[in-house]
């Protein structure tokens, strides 16, 4: 009795920090530790679940994403010895519970509210509701109560950052109980977008990018599939599209990859939406079909695109037309019914584009304005045409005056005032600003010395980013601030961009986490402060908390950035 007491004093001074992230809505822990039973029984709506080592579903069936997320979720926890890999704290053989005395975590009970019909499932951003309740009770009994199979995803996320590696053996304990989290979103899009043109990604390196999506709570993956610098998508009826338009033969997404990473995404409750970015930004194309673009290889680039080389569909010509039907109409069949989205580009469309296309042979906005009110009508047409919601970068309707309809969501990136002519206007926003959510650095700057000139203290050039946001900047990010209510209520969330002129998968995982998740609790907690913060989200606790995340993402493969040190970690709270 006498020991047991002592333990109980020594664990409220080195508890591991509650590392929930991100925070749920609302949360109380107690200060006994419960040991999880490596033969814990799972049931799910009554019937068991059978826990199979790296399970990978291949339905839509609410059974089949339930069981691949209790069997991740299994994993992720008794990942032997590497879990989280730091985080043995300095003496705790000291302080720890003896593994006998205590009591076991043995049964997880999840109960599904509401059934995902299997014929029109889509467990898809904005669309199906994410929220749960999880609660683990001191017999040992936890459960989890959630509205569909992806709110179970994401308490199963929650219940496996409850546990922490014992020191000396394979155990796996919590010293939370009793537990009791209800949780939900506040923004109902959160994601990530990457460039796939200006580096190619491999298919391993975007499903660990969803992998990373799945364990921060973010549900999209917007993939930039399609840029001025290399087309890397395999349209079967184009062959020589990407044979051509690729930077290697096999640097190619096919049919089967787009496929694989559509259900590796839904399955986790992450949607991946692909753009094909039209009519700038295609000089790609002209690799196979040169005669489709004006001002193809122009030089010099600054007159004719945002970026070399420049290179844009020609917006007078039926070619075009009949090029987009067979392109659009072969890869928004692969996406449906996977996604709900899909992106058709419009940001940077240059007016001198359209003063050397033959066709055109000015650069007069009401003439530009008018065909880009054409060229969009028919671009929306196909993707709704496949079932699918059309996407378009913010010049679109505020550049170029192009009337959309009801049903678009416009991404934004330049910033408060645009999200504020756009919700003016009526129209559901992503809110990429790049001040805040550009995790590159664009397409980098050039530094050039003076001859004799001598490296000071001041920076001799405009280093607008050097080396990236940091995630104290994300985090303080408050995307309503500026914003009636009614406008916040169209912004639907945010995607962070990673532009790849500069990254590729090498480098992708620690530019993107833990940043990405950083932004991702923003939006699942809303933008309210917390207590006496005056109007700051708090950093300093944020911190500990973002290092375990840290530590988590490394466990499961993901080379996540550093965060601090573990000292400022261990026996927080
Ligand atoms: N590529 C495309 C880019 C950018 C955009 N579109 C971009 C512009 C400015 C900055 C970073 C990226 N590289 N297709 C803008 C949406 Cl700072």
């Amino acid at each position: 009795m006498v020991a047991l007491s002592l333990l109980a004093v020594s664990l409220l001074a080195l508890n591991p920090v509650s590392a929930l992230w991100p925070e749920p809505t609302n949360v109380t822990t107690g200060t006994q530790t419960l040991f999880i039973n490596e033969d814990i029984r799972v049931t799910y709506n009554g019937q068991p679940i059978v826990y199979t080592a790296g399970y990978e579903p291949s339905t839509l069936t609410s059974h089949d994403i339930v069981q691949g997320g209790v069997s991740r979720a299994l994993d992720t926890i008794f990942q032997d010895g590497l879990y989280p890999w730091k985080f043995h704290l300095r003496n705790e053989t000291d302080w720890e519970p003896s593994l006998f005395s205590l009591k076991w975590v043995n049964s997880l009970k999840i109960t599904q509210t509401a059934f995902d019909n299997t014929t029109t499932f889509k467990p898809l951003a904005g669309q199906v509701d994410e929220s749960y309740e999880l609660t683990v009770d001191t017999n040992g009994q936890a459960e989890i109560t959630a509205v569909s199979s992806i709110g179970v995803l994401r308490a199963l996320e929650t219940f496996t950052q409850l546990f922490y590696t014992y020191s000396s053996n394979n155990f796996y304990y919590t010293p939370f109980v009793p537990v009791s989290i209800q949780d939900k979103p506040v923004k109902s899009h959160r994601g990530i977008m990457l460039d796939t043109s200006r580096n190619y990604y491999s298919v391993a390196a975007i499903l660990r990018t969803i992998d990373g999506c799945a364990a921060s709570k973010l549900n999209v993956l917007h993939l930039h599939v399609t840029d001025a610098q290399s087309w890397p998508l395999e349209i079967e009826a184009l062959p020589e599209l990407s044979a051509k338009g690729a930077y290697r033969p096999d640097y190619v997404y096919t049919p089967a990859d787009i496929v694989k990473i559509q259900l590796y995404g839904a399955v986790r409750g992450v949607q991946v939406i692909l753009e094909i970015d039209q009519p700038e930004h295609t000089a790609a194309i002209g690799w196979a079909y040169p005669e489709l673009l004006t001002a193809y290889n122009y030089e010099p680039y600054t007159w004719y695109c945002a970026e070399p080389p420049c290179g844009s569909l020609r917006l007078n010509d039926s070619a075009v037309d009949t090029f987009m039907d067979t392109v659009m109409g072969e890869i928004t069949k692969r996406v449906y019914p996977y996604t709900a989205y899909f992106h058709v580009g419009g940001d940077e469309v240059t007016a001198n584009d359209t003063l050397v296309d033959p066709s055109v042979g000015t650069n007069a906005t009401d003439v530009i304005e008018e065909l880009l009110q054409i060229y969009t009508d028919k671009s929306f047409a196909r993707v709704r045409g496949a079932g699918l919601t059309p996407m378009v970068w913010e010049e679109i309707p505020l550049d170029w005056n192009v009337t959309l309809g009801s049903d678009v969501v416009v991404q934004s990136w330049l910033g408060v005032s645009s999200v504020e002519s756009l919700t003016n206007l009526g129209y559901k926003v992503i809110d990429s600003n790049y001040n805040f959510l550009y995790l590159d650095c664009g397409r980098g700057q050039w530094v050039t010395f003076q001859p004799g000139e001598s490296y000071t203290s001041d920076a001799p050039y405009n280093d607008w980013c050097s080396p990236t946001k940091s995630w104290e900047l994300i985090y303080s990010y408050r995307p309503s601030a500026n914003l009636t209510a009614e406008q916040a209520n169209l912004v639907i969330g945010s995607e962070v961009a990673i532009w790849s002129e500069t990254i590729d998968e090498v480098t992708l995982d620690t530019l993107a986490w833990p940043r990405a998740s950083v932004m991702g609790e923003v939006l699942w907690t809303g933008e309210l402060s917390e207590e006496g913060s005056s109007g700051t989200r708090d950093q300093t606790t944020a911190a500990p908390r973002l290092n375990e995340l840290r530590e988590r993402l490394l466990a499961r493969g993901i080379n996540a950035a550093s965060v601090q040190m573990p000292f400022c970690t261990e026996g927080g709270d």
